[in-house]
Parts: C-alpha cells; structure tokens; sequence
C-alpha cells in the first residue's frame, strides 16, 4: 500500500499492524473466492478494483469531501435513509462488518451470545481496523434488535456522534407515526451536522440518485432469472455489498454497465454455471464483506445462488420512494412508505416477508431455500421456524442454517449443503 494511504490511515487513529494483518487476510479471502472463478463478466474487473480500493482510493475520496465540507455519516441498517443524507449534503457509509476481529477486546463489552454482526462491529472499532468508522462525522444506531439496541450504549463511549434513532416494532397507524417523527428528527440532525437546510429540490434530487441506484440492482437482480444465471451468486452479493460504499452516481453506472454485457450473455446463454444445476435462493440475515462463506460454499457444492432475501440483497434495495411531491412534507411521507415496507425480523407480525420469500422463489425460479441465520440472532431464528414450516409445507425445499464468522464449522456445514443439494437434484 502506498505511503499516502498509510500515513492516511494513521491520522485517522487505524492500529497499522492489524489493519495490514486484516487486508492480508481478506486479500487472501477474495482471491480464493472471486478471482478465482472462471469467465467471470467483464464488468467484475470494477468491483474488483472497489474491493481492492475499499480501504484505499474510496477511504481517501471520503477525506477528501470532507476537506470541501461535506459531512460523511455512518450505518448500521437499510431503515437509515440515505436520500436524507444525501440530501443534507453528506455521504452515507456502511458500517455493518463480516469478519471475526478483536473478539476477545469486544467480548470486555459485549456478552459472548452476541450475534457475530455486532461483536464484528465492535471487534473493527476496539481493533482500530475500520477506516470507515474512523472517518464517519455521525454514527447513526437504530433500535432494531435488542443486541443493538443495547449495543449502542457500550458503543456511544467510544464513537465522537452517535445518533439514535428509534424503529417501531409493529407496522400499525402509530408505528407508522413514530417511524414518520424519527425521520424528521433524522433530518434536523443531519441539518445540524451538516448546516444545509434539506429543501424540496435537494430532497427530490437525493431521492432520484437512490432511486437509479436501486433500479440498476433490481436491474441485476432481474437478470438472474435467466438460467444460466449469467453471474455467480457470490459476485451479485459483491456487487450487492458494494451498494453500501460505494459513491452512488458511480455505482449505478457500473451496475447498468455490467447488466448490458450480462445481456449479451443471456443472449448466448453462457453462464456462471451450466444450466439446469439447482437454482438457490438465500434467505435471513444480511451478509456484510467479507461475510461470504456460505455462498462460496453453497457454489462450490454444484449449485448457484439465484436472489439473496436479505437487507444485503432485495430486501434492502426493493421498492423505490415516490419523488412526485412538491413539499418536503410530501416527500418525507414518500420516504416512510418506503422503508416502512422493509420486512425486518425486528417487526411484529412480519408475514410480508414469508409471501416475499414465496415470491423470490417464484420469481428466481428457484429448486430450494436456504434459511441462513446468525448463531445468537432472535429475531431471524425465531422467525426461520414458522417461515422454514411454511416453505415446506408448500413444498418449497428449505435447509435451515445456523453459523456465524469462523470457519470452524466449514466441513460441517458444507456436508449439510451438499446434501440438500443433491436432494434437489
Ligand atoms: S433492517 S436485518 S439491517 S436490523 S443479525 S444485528 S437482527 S441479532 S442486522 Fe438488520 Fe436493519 Fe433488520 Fe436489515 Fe440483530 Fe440479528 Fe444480529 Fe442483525
């Protein structure tokens, strides 16, 4: 790495040893899990280029805007509203981590029955390892789950500005409300950090870049239909997990750039895998990079991932937000019916997300589900029974998997998937 981006990276606060521990690692990771796939479309080479760039180029643009005064505020969750953000002339990161770091360091804070989500949170932030965090203006916690809901108490000592911002549990009228008053309170915030008063236009405009944004990934999306699937899953959750770092304008343009090369493959019917092999459809908690175990194992036990149900994946990205208001009331409302729709365990009944899983399947013509759930994550275990019954009983091939970041459980959970795939065969 060159010397700009170290001495980058030491102003701001990153532990060097470590950090250059945790790249090697994830050098390695990436390598033996993207690189080295076969006939991979063009349009990877961009992605490539961003993983190899995530600590480096994109950390040092982040910098850079901030030396023009732009705010840059970070995220644990698809319920923070990056059009608020970047309507108050700020840039929004994602702060979710998917590797095992400093673990004895976060278990001083957290108890050891933690999902592994937010111990990695916590693991990159005692470890000193994550540039994004350290480079982050706001930090903002939302009372999703309990582990982070009480997370970010432990967590407020250690971060400059963490903003918490309260999720309902139940999608009823008072819910709704409640999400609705935390938006604005969201917005005053974001107005306070960043003194841009957020107006009609700027909010119109911020709506419109998030709304390309997610109509290239349903784009994408889309186009794993097609069997072959012209791209492997473990380079559409890539692409998926880029969504989140990403700047967006640019972003979009090399998703739409890859969809038009996958195009052209569909045509010609090649593919990241023959045809006809089972057709997977990855179902619960979010992935966050480098969190690619299962699917890497799941693709190299001759089956491919068609669709991710995951805020990593459609969950997170469907639906775009209704930019025909003229008032920033109108469109603050626009907003909450949108992300009010994100099916999150957290919420009380959730069936939208049984019948979107059902309609995943459908839609991604998919031979089998595969429930994945973090070891110590309530609310998507509880939720995987009744969801895994109700699959089943409609026939619906479902194998439900409980792991969290180490490999330890590799062997055994790659004879758990093999079997299920064979099943389908
Ligand atoms: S909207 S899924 S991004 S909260 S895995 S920390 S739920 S114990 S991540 Fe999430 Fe927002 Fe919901 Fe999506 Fe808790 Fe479970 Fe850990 Fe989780």
């Amino acid at each position: 790495m060159s010397e700009e981006y170290r001495s980058m990276w030491q102003n701001l606060g990153i532990d060097l040893e470590a950090h250059d521990a945790l790249l090697g690692v994830l050098g390695n990771f990436y390598q033996d899990i993207h690189l080295s796939q076969k006939d991979r479309p063009e349009g990877m080479k961009y992605f490539d280029f961003v993983m190899s760039e995530v600590h480096g180029l994109r950390i040092k643009e982040l910098v850079d805007e901030k030396k023009t005064g732009r705010r840059i505020i970070g995220s644990y969750c698809v319920y923070v509203p990056e059009e608020i953000v970047l309507a108050g002339n700020a840039t929004l990161v994602g702060l979710c981590a998917g590797a095992d770091f400093a673990m004895d360091e976060a278990e001083k804070l957290l108890p050891r029955n933690t999902c592994a989500l937010i111990k990695s949170t916590f693991g990159f932030k005692l470890g000193k390892v994550c540039p994004y965090l350290e480079v982050s203006d706001m930090i903002v916690g939302e009372n999703t789950c309990d582990g982070k809901k009480k997370a970010y108490e432990s967590l407020a000592p250690l971060v400059s500005n963490l903003f918490v911002m309260d999720i309902p549990q139940m999608k009823s009228l008072q819910g709704r409300a409640l999400f609705r008053h935390e938006y604005n309170r969201f917005k005053d915030a974001v107005e306070e950090l960043t003194g841009v008063t957020i107006d009609a236009g700027r909010l119109k405009e911020a709506i419109s870049i998030v709304n390309e944004k997610r109509k290239a990934i349903h784009r994408l999306s889309m186009l794993r239909k097609a069997d072959p699937s012209p791209i492997s899953g473990v380079d559409a959750l890539l692409a998926n997990q880029v969504y989140f770092y990403d700047n967006p304008k640019r972003f979009t343009d090399s998703v739409n750039l890859i969809c038009d090369e996958l195009e052209k493959k569909i045509e010609t019917r090649q593919g990241a895998y023959p045809a006809g092999i089972p057709r997977i459809l990855i179902s619960g908690c979010p992935m966050a990079v480098p969190n690619w175990k299962l699917p890497w194992i799941v693709e190299t036990s001759g089956a491919v991932i068609v669709a991710e149900e995951s805020c990593v994946g459609e969950r997170g990205t469907r639906n775009l937000v209704d930019n025909s208001g003229d008032t920033v009331d109108e469109l603050m409302d626009a907003l909450v019916d949108r992300y009010f729709q994100v099916d999150c365990a957290i919420f009380t009944p959730n069936n939208d997300r049984l019948d979107h899983v059902r309609e995943m399947a459908r839609t991604y013509n998919a031979d089998g589900i595969i429930h994945y759930g973090l070891q110590f994550c309530q609310p998507y275990l509880m939720e995987a029974i009744p969801v895994t019954e109700e699959l089943k009983k409609q026939g619906i091939p479902t194998l439900m998997i409980e792991t969290d970041y180490s490999m330890e459980d590799v062997g055994q959970l790659r004879t758990r998937v093999e079997a299920f795939i064979e099943m389908l065969q």
